[in-house]
């Protein structure tokens, strides 16, 4: 049995507000154990344990030790992985494979890849014209932005705390992390690696607990913090931008999709059902970037969706641990119950249920889990709800389209713009189609290809900001410029 604790100033703390919650493990419902739940108070202590930081001697590292620093935080990771695969297979119940080879070491790539680029991206200067002819010189440095709240979400937890905190060190603020209720496991264990490769105690600080009148309002409330990354559903974004407006904290947020993807009559089926089998239903279909909504041209439909029928029932589900199991189950039994309403509700709604549309059987050591069948529709209409609503699950719609026009309105039509992607071996169309699709990110015969220098986020309803590479820099540093009269 495994306790969570909180992780402020360097030290493993239960708090004071005597309150802790059960964790369970998705797969089989057992208790993996109590994650203690921060207040006001939690959140107030961590933050002037960050602030003092801040004007300690993590405030005066150079560049070039950092960037060492986040180096020995990657190289931490990697010689803990077989914890974090243990600790985040118990909080999230995926398949030992999808966190071995995708989830944690990415966690450690995050580390690397911005130690590279807080060390190699640039800023501008201009050199300008005086009337006494001697000119002046303008150059912009780059400070931190202070203490930085990073409220995160349950279904990657590592990759997707990394992804904010690893940025946030190199450009050397100080965070506080608030993990997902759902997923204490990884953020509590990077506690244990910060202290081991000697970050500075205050830097990196967790506060474990829920949103609304818990830890994660408390954080995004306080005056002390000086702007709040946030990665989770739209409406939660939208309870925190109200709370950031005090005081005129910046925002980053990665928020919903309703993402398509878009497969034309000449695409390669070897490489298009390799990326949507994923896209549809890695993570059993928990990726923010994940594929719902799967638009075919007309001469192609039948044969996709009997390939992708076929993906779907080749899928194992089965204890993390268990070598022949490829799919896990969804977070939690109340997730469980939001999939299998918009299961109900697509029958409802005139779908064909291609495959799935409920729960599998399960051994009896696994019965508690919250599993779900993967599932294929057809037929429902463009104003279906598991059309038009984030489902996060694994089930998409599939639907036949006539033309490239109607194809790029269907999946503009959505209020979401986070991805897409697009199967064709015509290269030109490829790109036309790719630069009238409003999402932040498309892919071209492949998905969730990631380099981590390229700007990421979502359009419309889908977040606010761009991170990754210099993008990351601009949200985390405050640019000043320096001009100086010759
Ligand atoms: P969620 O919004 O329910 O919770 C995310 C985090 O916010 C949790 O830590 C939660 O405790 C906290 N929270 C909730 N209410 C809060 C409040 N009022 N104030 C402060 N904190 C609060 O999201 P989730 O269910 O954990 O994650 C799934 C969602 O995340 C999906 O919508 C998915 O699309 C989205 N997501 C987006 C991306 C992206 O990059 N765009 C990536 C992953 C997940
Ligand atoms: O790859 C990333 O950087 C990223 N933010 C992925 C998001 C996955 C969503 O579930």
């Amino acid at each position: 049995m495994t306790d969570f604790l909180h992780f402020i100033d360097g030290d493993f703390t239960a708090g004071t507000s005597g309150k802790r919650f059960e964790k369970r493990r998705p797969h089989d419902g057992s208790l993996v154990g109590h994650v203690v739940e921060g207040g006001a108070a939690e959140i107030d202590t961590a933050v002037q344990a960050a602030r003092a930081a801040m004007r300690g001697p993590w405030a005066r590292l150079s560049v070039d030790d950092r960037a060492d620093l986040m180096r020995a935080i990657a190289d931490g990771i990697t010689r803990r992985f077989n914890d974090f695969v243990e600790a985040e297979m118990a909080d999230t119940g995926q398949p030992r494979g999808t966190m071995e080879h995708a989830f944690i070491p990415r966690g450690a790539a995050n580390f690397k890849a911005f130690a590279d680029i807080i060390k190699n991206v640039s800023t501008e200067s201009f050199e300008m014209q005086t009337p006494d002819g001697k000119g002046a010189l303008n150059y912009a440095i780059r400070r931190p932005k202070g203490v930085i709240g990073v409220i995160c979400p349950w279904n990657a937890p590592l990759l997707l705390m990394t992804w904010k905190v690893a940025p946030a060190l190199a450009c050397g603020n100080a965070v506080i992390v608030k993990p997902s209720e759902e997923t204490p496991g990884t953020a509590t264990l990077l506690g244990e690696v910060m202290n081991e490769v000697g970050v500075p105690k205050g830097v990196y600080n967790v506060v474990h607990g829920f949103g609304p009148d818990s830890a994660g309002a408390f954080l995004t409330e306080h005056p002390g913090v000086d702007a709040i990354t946030f990665t989770g559903e739209t409406r939660t974004g939208t309870a925190i931008m109200q709370s950031a407006a005090k005081g005129l904290r910046d925002v980053s947020f990665e928020l919903g999709g309703k993402n398509s993807a878009i497969v034309f009559a000449d695409a390669d089926m070897d490489v298009t059902m390799e990326a949507i089998g994923r896209s549809a239903f890695l993570n059993c279909g928990q990726v923010c970037l994940g594929t719902e909504r799967i638009l075919v041209e007309r001469p192609l439909f039948e044969r996709f969706v009997a390939a992708l029928k076929a993906k779907a029932e080749a899928l194992k589900p089965g204890a993390p641990n268990d070598k022949a199991s490829t799919f896990g189950p969804l977070i939690s039994q109340e997730h469980r119950q939001k999939v299998l309403s918009y299961y109900t509700k697509a029958v409802e709604q005139g779908a064909t249920v291609v495959t799935g549309g409920g729960i599998p059987d399960m051994p009896e050591d696994l019965a508690g889990g919250s599993w779900i069948q993967p599932t294929i529709w057809t037929g429902l209409a463009d104003d279906a709800a598991a059309v038009t609503e984030e489902i996060f699950g694994p089930c998409c719609h599939v639907r036949p389209f006539d033309s490239e026009e109607e194809a790029i309105g269907i999946a503009n039509d959505t209020e979401y713009g986070l991805s897409a992607s697009i199967f064709t071996t015509n290269l030109a169309r490829a790109h036309r189609v790719a630069a009238q699709v409003d999402v932040g990110i498309t892919w071209v015969n492949s998905w969730f290809l990631r380099d981590l220098r390229t700007p990421f986020g979502g359009s419309k309803q889908s977040g606010i900001g761009r991170e990754g590479g210099v993008h990351s820099l601009e949200f985390y540093t405050e640019l000043r410029n320096i001009c100086v009269k010759l």
